[in-house]
C-alpha cells in the first residue's frame, strides 16, 4: 500500500494544550454542577431522566471527554469523503503543528452532549471544510445556511452511548433555533454568563468572558 494512502489520519482538529485543557474541564465541571440545582433546570428535568421528580447529577450523567480538541476534518483513515482532498490541500500541510489561541465562547448541554462552542478566527476558517455544515443536513435541516464554522465546538462530555459526533449536531440545533429569531428563553445570570434555555433540554451558557484556549493544529490516529 503506497504511504499517501496509510497516512491520512483518524481525524484534524486543533489539540488545547495540558493546561488549557485543565481550566476548561474545571469551567465545564463548575456548570454542571450548578445547572442541575437550579430551579429552572430541575423544572425541565423530565428532559434528561424521562421521569418526574428524580434527580440528575449532571457530573455523573456525563462521561468526561479526554483529549480536548476541535476536529476540522474527520477523515477516517481516508474512508470519510472529502479526506485525502482535505488532507492535500496546501493550507493543511502548511498549518500542520501551529499554534492558535481558539476563543470558546459558549457552553451547551443536552441530553445527550456537553460542548464548548469555539469561535474561528478569519484564519482558522481557511482550516474549517466547506460541507461541514451541510453535512449535518440530515440531522438539522436548516444546517447549510448557518454560518461556515458554526459547527466548531469541543465535546466535553456524552451520555452513556452517546458518540462525540452528536455535540456538533446539537450545537447546530441550538443555532438553527437562533437563526429562526428564538433567543432561548433566558432563564439566569450565572457568574459565568447568561444562560437561556431552548427547549427539550438544550441549555446554552454566553460565556461573560470567552476563555482563549491554546490549541496546536494536528492530527489523531488512534
Ligand atoms: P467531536 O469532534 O464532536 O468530538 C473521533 O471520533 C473524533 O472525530 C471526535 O472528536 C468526533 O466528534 C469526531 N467525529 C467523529 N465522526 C465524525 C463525523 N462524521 N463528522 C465530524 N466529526 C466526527
Amino acid at each position: 500500500v503506497p504511504l499517501e494512502e496509510t497516512s491520512i489520519p483518524l481525524f484534524y482538529g486543533w489539540f488545547l494544550v495540558p493546561a488549557v485543557q485543565e481550566k476548561v474541564r474545571c469551567t465545564s465541571m463548575d456548570f454542571l454542577k450548578t445547572l442541575d440545582t437550579l430551579e429552572a433546570f430541575k423544572k425541565h428535568l423530565t428532559d434528561f431522566t424521562g421521569e418526574a421528580e428524580k434527580e440528575v447529577d449532571l457530573e455523573q450523567y456525563f462521561s468526561a471527554n479526554s483529549g480536548l480538541h476541535c476536529t476540522t476534518k474527520y477523515c477516517d483513515y481516508g474512508k470519510a469523503e472529502g479526506a485525502k482532498e482535505y488532507a492535500e490541500q496546501t493550507v493543511v500541510k502548511e498549518q500542520y503543528c501551529s499554534a492558535s489561541e481558539l476563543s470558546l465562547n459558549a457552553l451547551f448541554v443536552t441530553p445527550r452532549t456537553v460542548g464548548a462552542r469555539v469561535s474561528l478566527t478569519e484564519n482558522q476558517l481557511t482550516l474549517w471544510p466547506s460541507d461541514a455544515e451541510k453535512e449535518a443536513e440530515s440531522l438539522v435541516p436548516t444546517a447549510a445556511s448557518l454560518p461556515a464554522g458554526s459547527r466548531a465546538h469541543v465535546t466535553l462530555g456524552c451520555a452513556d452511548g452517546v458518540e462525540p459526533v452528536q455535540t456538533g449536531y446539537d450545537l447546530l440545533e441550538i443555532l438553527a433555533l437562533q437563526q429562526e429569531g428564538l433567543t432561548g428563553e433566558l432563564v439566569e445570570e450565572m457568574e459565568l454568563g447568561s444562560l437561556a434555555y431552548f427547549g427539550k433540554g438544550r441549555w446554552l451558557l454566553s460565556l461573560r468572558e470567552p476563555i482563549s484556549a491554546k490549541a496546536c493544529f494536528s492530527s489523531y490516529y488512534g
